[in-house]
């Protein structure tokens, strides 16, 4: 893989970020070269660049000095380029096919250069408009348990974890979720961002006490639990995909964290999606939360029992209690990152951009109201079946 040879940041136009893919050699000398900025997250710039004689692409994505959601009163550090690119590869060795392949890097321009994936959607946007992407749930189900239980202690020498709990510390990004998923949503904060017609519903959260305690349990598992090598930000805008494949990519929140965490996320996204459908389009949605779960703990589980550096992996009674543990922790996680989406500082477009007012409002209580249930009583949830029975109740 290359490495780019440039000593000092500097933010890239489509011009420079053409001039990049010539200098690295990614196109033959006949390329007809073109470049458009398609980044539309929170935080980073996306150059497509297209060579318009063979077809062939490439992405570079930069991240910038400050959150570009918010602009340059939020500094953010460039190190999360690095850690994006390091996590794909890491990642990428366990769950081949499933990210995209990093070409380059440089961290001093904060750039990852990596595969095109144009051909696939974001599964948010796909989503929203009915798509069902048959394969998503297997796919993401595989992902997990691949990336998490090969990143973790019962894969890995101990030596060799806690060398990779290092190289992934990531306080800036992480500090990022303590606040916006796991603080901020539970009080008066200026940073939250609601609708007036959702107000006594969010006073009622940063009033209710058992809430707050559960979620305090759930901040501290994220601040101190370093299960496994995670994504971080394992949201429907951080997939791409299409009837065929699936590409998990954007990971510069990875870290070491609880391994529900992931899980958590890309659930509270399917079930987000699962309160704005209805009918089959909603069963659609549900046999992929059903699918994700399923998938993820059978091959966790297979794994687990052929761990070498886990001598306790053939005690009865091991394995349930790991997956029972990795499944609340996901619950809870899930619920926190639905209230954060509905009333905290970055929302999801499955939500806000339903244009009739009552709906809208309705969708995000009900929103608000799942989430609550996921945290409050996820001790209680029995099995996967019993979260969609939920969905189905909350009405
Ligand atoms: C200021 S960053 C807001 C959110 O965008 C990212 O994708 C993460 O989800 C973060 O919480
Ligand atoms: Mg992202």
């Amino acid at each position: 893989m290359a490495v780019v040879a440039k000593k000092r940041y500097e933010s890239l136009t489509q011009e420079t970020a053409i001039s990049l893919a010539i200098q690295l050699s990614l196109f033959s000398n006949e390329a007809q070269l073109v470049c458009e900025e398609i980044g539309d997250g929170n935080l980073n710039y996306v150059f497509h660049i297209t060579d318009q004689a063979s077809g062939k692409g490439v992405i570079i994505k930069q991240a910038l000095p400050y959150a570009k959601v918010i602009g340059e009163s939020w500094p953010l550090t460039l190190k999360r380029a690095k850690i994006e690119a390091s996590a794909l590869q890491k990642h990428g060795e366990y769950a081949v096919g499933l990210v995209p392949k990093v070409y380059a890097t440089d961290e001093h321009l904060a750039i990852t250069v990596m595969e095109d994936l144009s051909h696939l959607e974001i599964v948010r946007e796909g989503l929203i408009k009915g798509e069902s992407y048959p394969k998503l749930s297997t796919d993401i189900g595989e992902y997990l348990a691949l990336t998490l239980f090969n990143t973790s202690d019962f894969a890995l020498h101990p030596f060799e974890k806690k060398a990779l709990v290092v190289e992934f510390s990531n306080p800036e990004l992480c500090k990022i979720t303590e606040d916006l998923i796991f603080t901020d949503p539970f009080f008066d904060r200026d940073t939250n961002d609601f609708e007036a017609a959702l107000q006594s519903e969010v006073e009622a959260i940063w009033n209710n006490n058992l809430l707050k305690l559960e979620v305090a349990k759930l901040k501290r598992s994220f601040l101190t639990e370093a299960e496994a090598l995670l994504h971080g930000d394992l949201h429907t805008g951080s997939i791409f995909a299409s009837e065929e494949e699936t590409k998990v990519i954007d990971p510069e929140f990875a870290f070491y964290g609880p391994i529900g965490f992931d899980i958590g996320l890309f659930l509270a996204n399917l079930i987000v999606q699962s309160i704005t459908r209805e009918g089959k389009q909603r069963d659609v949605i549900h046999g992929h939360i059903h699918n994700t779960w399923v998938t993820f703990s059978s091959k966790f589980t297979e794994s687990l029992k052929q761990s070498e550096f886990d001598l306790f992996n053939d005690v009865e009674g091991y394995d349930a209690f790991v997956l029972e543990k990795v499944f609340r922790d996901s619950l809870g996680f899930a619920g926190c990152e639905l209230i954060r989406r509905t009333i905290g500082l970055a929302h999801v477009k499955d939500l806000d951009s339903i244009e009739n007012q009552e709906r809208r409002i309705l969708l995000k209580k009900r929103t608000l109201k799942v989430g609550e249930r996921l945290i409050v009583s996820r001790q209680e949830i029995d099995s996967i079946d019993a979260v969609i029975e939920l969905l189905g109740e909350i009405q």
